[in-house]
């Protein structure tokens, strides 16, 4: 029986000795091996009374254990909810709670703090660490290494991914496998990956980018993965010589232009860089084809649609700009009011409409009306403009959204927070410029009539509540915040004064 991603994904490279994961420590582990270990995980959590369209969610390090979670949910028609390794418990609550999760998978080390949460909700608890260790792998180590599996339709669905809102409150963007896969294979196909290829992934498994375009995109090609834990520059370096391919969020290259030992020669048998997740400077394009030869191939996407947009293959490949629509996806840009296309030139919110595009937010659906268009058409809330040779550019958000080393943060729900802080009347959270991270975070507060907030006091009740990522780097005090006529906070207004703070740093 069918299920089109685990087929095309895993089930494609049954029975092959040929290399899937390189481990920073120099082992490799086939595909084969690796799909050994997925299937008696899959066998762990069929047992454990999970049923198909069942939510798992999981909050673990990096690690082929990882990795084959995710292929044992696919093979048993599971839901796979990644979290980020940074989310607090607070966080974590919601996104259990909200999902109806049956299972979550967490590391050793963080089990007394969400046992309790997964009790209150019903949710079963195993453990899996860093080193692969843990109730999961204990639970599969004697079970079959095969599995029958689940058999499911292109519309069912196989992932959930959170994403913040204007709000506050997190969504769960529903992903079928025709979204994964239709986008895997036309990536697959547009940036010519094949079994050759050797993509350094240094990204966390977690999000869009390291898991459904790395990885996916690996597996559909039959090629392998330089599987690191992190962003290591010195494993970075140690290890190019072995890829064909690399990708990153700007900062991975940032911080690569910024070591000396990141030379032409070092690069010279890699193939393809490519970079997204958040605008890469025209800069730092121009820096690194001067430093390697080699032109950064950008791409645009989001959760709820994985990849829209990317530059040419062969084609130029024109800094500042996402290059064009993929086959298959439809982009217009149009008026944020009316909705209305606009013609070719103008700026406007961009909108997208393909195989790609995302079921809706799980149990919102009037969230899912206001974004998501009846005739297919996705409100990204990022502004653009086509230019005249059809290249997008991607000129600003119409959303409040600040991207910090290509993590995405709302300002929102660190506005809710800092409100709820003694002394403290209102706040506004905007981002400025950071050499490392792009964008960074910054508090602006108003205190109270006649109290001066404690801002070590402010900064620990976030630290409490909200992954590191999200965090203020700094607190400033104001009088009073810009407002425009009909009361709005005027972002613009705070974010240029507070432009200069971190450009330096
Ligand atoms: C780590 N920290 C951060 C970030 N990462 N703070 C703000 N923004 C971040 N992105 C914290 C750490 O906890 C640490 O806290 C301090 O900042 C400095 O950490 P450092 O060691 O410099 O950071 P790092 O561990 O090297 O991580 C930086 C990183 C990482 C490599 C850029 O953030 C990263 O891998 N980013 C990629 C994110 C990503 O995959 N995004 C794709 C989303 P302390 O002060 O406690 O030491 S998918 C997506 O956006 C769409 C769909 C798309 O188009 O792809
Ligand atoms: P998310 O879905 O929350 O991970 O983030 C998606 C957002 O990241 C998009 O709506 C854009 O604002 C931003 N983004 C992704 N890729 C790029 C890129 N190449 N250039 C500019 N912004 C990008």
């Amino acid at each position: 029986m069918a299920n089109p991603l685990y087929d095309e994904l895993f089930g494609a490279h049954s029975g092959k000795s040929t290399p899937f994961l390189l481990l920073c420590e120099g082992q490799t582990i086939t595909h084969e091996a690796f799909l050994q270990v997925a299937a008696s995980f899959a066998h762990m959590l069929t047992s454990s009374g999970l049923k198909p369209g069942d939510r798992l969610a999981a909050q673990v390090q990096k690690s082929p254990q990882a990795l084959a979670l995710y292929a044992a949910c696919v093979q048993a028609g599971l839901v796979f909810l990644p979290l980020n390794t940074a989310y607090t418990v607070d966080e974590l609550t919601y996104f259990i709670e909200n999902s109806g999760a049956r299972m979550v998978v967490c590391d050793s080390g963080r089990a007394d703090g969400i046992r309790p949460v997964a009790d209150r909700l019903e949710a079963q608890l195993l453990t899996l660490d860093a080193d692969g260790s843990g109730s999961l792998a204990e639970g599969a180590r004697n079970l079959p290494k095969t599995f029958t599996t689940v058999a499911r339709d292109a519309d069912d669905l196989a992932a959930f991914l959170y994403t913040s809102g204007t709000t506050g409150r997190s969504k769960g963007a529903m992903l079928t496998q025709a979204n994964l896969l239709s986008n895997a294979k036309t990536l697959a196909d547009h940036w010519r990956f094949d079994s050759d290829d050797v993509l350094i992934n240094a990204l966390p498994i977690f999000h869009t980018h390291g898991l459904f375009v790395a990885t996916n995109v690996t597996l559909v090609a039959g090629g392998a993965m330089i599987f690191l834990p992190k962003f290591d520059i010195d494993a970075i370096i140690d290890k190019m010589p072995m890829a064909t391919t690399m990708m990153g969020v700007p900062t991975f290259y940032t911080r690569l232009l910024d070591d000396e030992r990141f030379t032409g020669d070092l690069v010279k048998d890699l193939r393809l860089f490519i970079s997204g997740s958040a605008p890469l400077l025209s800069e730092t394009h121009v820096q690194f084809e001067r430093r390697t030869g080699h032109r950064i191939l950008e791409r645009y996407g989001m959760t709820e649609t994985n990849m829209n947009t990317s530059n040419p293959y062969d084609g130029e490949r024109r800094a500042g700009t996402v290059g064009f629509p993929l086959p298959g996806v439809e982009l217009k840009v149009c008026d944020p009011k009316s909705g209305r296309e606009l013609p070719q030139g103008d700026v406007g919110v961009i909108e997208v409409r393909g195989p790609n595009v995302f079921k809706g937010y799980w149990q919102m659906p009037e969230k899912t009306a206001e974004e998501l268009r009846e005739d297919g058409f996705f409100i990204t809330g990022d502004l653009g403009r086509i230019d005249e040779d059809g290249y997008v550019h991607i000129v600003g958000r119409d959303k409040d959204l600040i991207i910090s080393g290509g993590y995405n943060i709302y300002p929102k729900e660190i506005e809710l927070v800092l409100d709820d802080q003694p002394g403290v009347l209102e706040s506004a959270v905007i981002g400025v410029p950071h050499a490392d991270f792009g964008e960074t975070v910054v508090g602006v507060l108003v205190a109270e009539p006649g109290a001066t907030p404690d801002l070590d006091a402010v900064a620990k009740a976030v630290q409490e509540t909200l992954a590191r990522f999200k965090h203020p780097r700094k607190l400033v005090v104001i009088d009073a915040l810009p407002r425009n006529t009909m009361g709005k906070v005027q972002k613009n207004v705070l974010r240029e004064r507070f432009n200069d703070l971190f450009v330096l740093t």
